[in-house]
C-alpha cells in the first residue's frame, strides 16, 4: 500500500478511551482548569502504575514486610507503605496546580511552598490502605480525595484548606489492586472505572457511569467485633441473616476497605465499620478513606453515614480524625438506619 494510500476500511482495534480522554470530557466541571486537572490525574495514574509493578512482584523482592517505623496511626509501616507513599509524594508534587498533599503516612500535611498563592487543589491520600494483607496476597488499595483552596484562605492555610467537609471534595476515587489493577474515580459527574492494560501501561476505561444495585447480596463487617458495637448492628445483621429484606444474604470480608467497598459498589449490598469498644470514633479515617468512599457512593446512587449524619457533611477538625462508616445499596442502608433508631444507636 503506497504512503498517501487513504485508510479507507474501518481499523479493527476497538474504541479505547484512556483516562485522561475521559476526563477531558469532564473539564467542564474545573471552569479555567485548562487540562490542569487532567495533568493532577495522570499524577495518580502514574504513581499506581508504578505501586502496582511493585506489588505484582513482592514476594521477588526484598519489598514485602514491615520496616522499624509506625505511620502516625501508631501502625508498623510496610516495606511498600513507604514506597507507595514517596512515589505518590514525588508524581504529584510536579503538578503545578497541587499546593498540598496530605498523606495517612505522614503526620503533618506537606504544603509545597513553591506555589505559595499558586495552588489550586489539596490532595488527601491513603498511599496503601489495608497494607497489613500485602504479606498474604490480599488486594489493597489507594485512596485519594481532591479539594480546591476556598476563596477566603491563603495557600499556608492549611487547616481551613483541608478540614473542608466531604461534599466539597471537587473529585474522589481509589485505585484496587485486585485481579486487575482498577481506577474508581468521580469529578460529580457520575462514577468511572478504568482497568490497568499491562500490556501497554493504560488505564482503559472499562466501567462508564458505575451505579451502585439497589439492593445486594453481601454484607461486609468484621463480625468479631459485632458484640462491641451499638445493639442496632447486631439487630440489622440478624434481618438480613432470616430474610429479613426478602433475600438470602453471603457475608464477605476481605479487611482491606478499598476491596470491600468496590465490591460493594459493584454488586450491591454494604460495608460497615461501626464504631467499636476499641475504636469508639470508629477506626477508618474520615478525610482519606470514608469522604472519597462516600463521594462514589453518592455518585452512584449509594448512601454513606457514620451511623448517625451523612458522611459528605461531617465537619472535619482534624487531617486523621477517624470515623464509624456505613456505606452501600439504597435498600440495606434504609433497613441499618431503621435498625439503629429502633434501639437508639444512633442521634438522629
Ligand atoms: P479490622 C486496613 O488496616 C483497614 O484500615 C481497612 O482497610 C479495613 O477495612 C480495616 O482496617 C480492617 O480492620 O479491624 O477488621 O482488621
Amino acid at each position: 500500500m503506497s504512503r498517501n494510500t487513504l485508510i479507507t476500511e474501518p481499523l479493527q482495534i476497538p474504541p479505547l478511551e484512556t483516562v485522561q480522554g475521559h476526563i477531558l470530557h469532564d473539564q467542564k466541571r474545573f471552569p479555567g482548569a485548562s487540562g490542569e486537572f487532567s495533568w493532577l490525574l495522570s499524577g495518580i495514574t502514574l504513581a499506581t502504575k508504578m505501586i502496582q509493578a511493585k506489588i505484582r512482584r513482592a514476594g521477588l523482592t526484598d519489598i514485602l514486610g514491615a520496616t522499624d517505623d509506625v505511620n502516625p496511626q501508631g501502625e508498623v509501616q510496610q516495606k511498600l507503605d513507604v514506597y507507595a507513599n514517596q512515589v505518590i509524594l514525588q508524581c504529584l508534587s510536579f503538578r503545578e496546580s497541587i499546593g498540598i498533599l496530605a498523606s495517612e503516612e505522614n503526620e503533618r500535611p506537606l504544603t509545597l511552598p513553591q506555589r505559595t498563592g499558586q495552588g489550586k487543589y489539596a490532595v488527601i491520600f491513603d498511599p496503601l490502605d489495608g497494607s497489613s494483607n500485602i504479606d498474604v496476597n490480599v488486594s489493597v488499595g489507594t485512596t485519594f480525595s481532591v479539594l480546591r483552596r476556598p476563596e477566603t484562605s491563603s495557600n499556608d492555610d492549611v487547616a481551613s484548606w483541608l478540614l473542608q467537609p466531604g461534599c466539597k471534595q471537587v473529585a474522589a476515587g481509589y485505585v484496587v489492586y485486585g485481579s486487575s489493577t482498577m481506577l474508581v474515580y468521580s469529578v460529580g459527574n457520575g462514577v468511572h472505572g478504568f482497568t490497568l492494560d499491562p500490556a501497554i501501561g493504560s488505564y482503559i476505561l472499562s466501567h462508564p457511569n458505575i451505579r451502585i444495585p439497589e439492593q445486594g447480596k453481601y454484607y461486609s463487617l468484621n463480625e468479631a467485633n459485632l458484640a462491641d458495637s451499638p445493639a442496632g448492628y447486631t439487630r440489622f445483621v440478624e434481618r438480613l441473616r432470616s430474610g429479613g429484606l426478602g433475600q438470602r444474604y453471603s457475608s464477605r470480608y476481605i479487611g482491606s476497605m478499598v476491596a470491600d467497598f468496590h465490591r460493594t459498589l459493584l454488586k450491591g449490598g454494604i460495608f460497615l465499620y461501626p464504631p467499636t469498644t476499641e475504636h469508639p470514633d470508629g477506626k477508618l479515617r474520615l478525610l482519606y478513606e470514608a469522604n472519597p468512599v462516600a463521594f462514589i457512593a453518592e455518585q452512584a446512587g449509594g448512601l454513606a453515614t457514620d451511623g448517625t449524619q451523612r458522611i459528605l457533611d461531617l465537619q472535619p477538625t482534624s487531617v486523621h480524625q477517624r470515623t464509624p462508616l456505613i456505606v452501600g445499596s439504597p435498600v440495606e442502608m434504609a433497613e441499618v438506619e431503621r435498625c439503629l433508631r429502633a434501639t437508639g444507636g444512633t442521634s438522629s
